[in-house]
């Protein structure tokens, strides 16, 4: 609290005490319209600039980007883009199921929340966390304020650098013009972040789903798999898991769009398995990283000698 906070002691009408400045006379300090402006441009661009060049760049923040984002920024020396096509971050998972609140957890997965530090409650096979808007926004609000972590919100990853069968980074526009804008605006060249390893968590088939697979189909880096199957909790979530990997050189898939290269079956409004195959997209992309780092110091080692 501000030491220039005034305490209103005046009971309302509900009984609650209104305390603060906001019952006072208010009044903001100046500004110059320039100055949000700047403020906000210059910030932005710094970000562009400095990702650039990242490390990781997670493409998709659902329940699997974001649970990748989660255990991969641990390590503060891994610089993390996240590039998510919507205004609002968080996917599929701001709901339960459907337009339900609560959000299933199967063991042994909620020892994901309590890593985050989200409250849940017991159950014998699995947990609950009362609203899925509780997760997301818990996950996000400690995520976003790592240093070595930034989303881009709004913007689409549209295609990918690939040299040599390795993924190397990938294709970004605005996502109004990926959606829209090519229509009228074909000649609008996109940008481009070079990475050493993309994590792929775009979703199943869907209006902006699978995104990623199909471009690696349509470019034979990948075979076309069947497709996502119907519905079974029990077989789909161990599957899911269990298939996180990185699935080409230099780029690792998670969550629910693996469903859509390896023909697994979905499991429908139970969330562990996005928990658990993200925390294993950053283990791989880890893995990846490491093994770039060592063959570059081999590399460097044979020039030497
Ligand atoms: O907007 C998409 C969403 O937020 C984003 N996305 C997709 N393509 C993109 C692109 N560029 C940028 N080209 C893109 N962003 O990716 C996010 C995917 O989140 P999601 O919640 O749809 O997928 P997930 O795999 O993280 O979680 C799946 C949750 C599901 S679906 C399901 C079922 O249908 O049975 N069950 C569960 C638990």
């Amino acid at each position: 609290m501000s030491s220039t906070t005034t305490i209103t002691t005046t009971p309302t009408a509900t009984g609650y005490r209104l305390n603060g400045d906001a019952c006072q006379d208010y009044k903001f300090k100046p500004i110059r319209e320039a100055e949000v402006n700047r403020e906000m441009t210059h910030r932005y661009f710094t970000d562009m600039i400095e990702y650039a060049e990242s490390d990781v760049v997670i493409v998709g923040a659902g329940s699997a980007g974001l649970s990748c984002a989660w255990e991969l920024s641990k390590d503060p020396s891994i610089k993390i883009a996240i590039i998510e096509q919507s205004v609002a971050p968080g996917g599929g998972c701001w709901l339960g199921g459907q337009l339900f609140s609560a959000m299933i957890v199967r063991k042994p997965a909620h020892t994901f929340l309590e890593d985050v530090g989200v409250p849940f409650e017991e159950k014998e096979n699995y947990v609950v966390v009362k609203h899925a808007a509780l997760f997301t926004s818990t996950i996000l609000s400690k995520l976003l304020q790592r240093p070595n972590v930034k989303l881009f919100n709004a913007t689409a990853v549209e295609d990918l650098i690939v040299k040599q069968g390795e993924v190397k980074g990938v294709v970004t526009n605005w996502a109004l013009v990926t959606l829209t804008g090519h229509d009228t605006q074909s000649c609008m060249d996109p940008n481009v972040i070079e990475a050493k390893v993309v994590v792929s968590g775009c979703g199943h088939d869907g209006p902006f789903g699978a995104s990623m697979v199909k471009r690696l189909q349509s470019i034979k880096l990948v075979e076309k798999g069947c497709g996502m199957r119907c519905l079974d909790m029990n077989s789909a979530e161990d599957e899911i898991v269990n298939q996180t990997r990185e699935i080409v050189p230099g780029i690792v898939m998670t969550g629910m769009e693996l469903a859509e290269l390896d023909g697994a079956s979905r499991m429908g409004p139970t969330f562990g398995a996005m928990l658990i195959s993200g925390q294993r997209a950053a283990f791989a992309a880890r893995a990846s990283l490491q093994r770039q780092r060592d063959a570059e110091e081999q590399t460097q080692n044979k020039i030497s000698h």
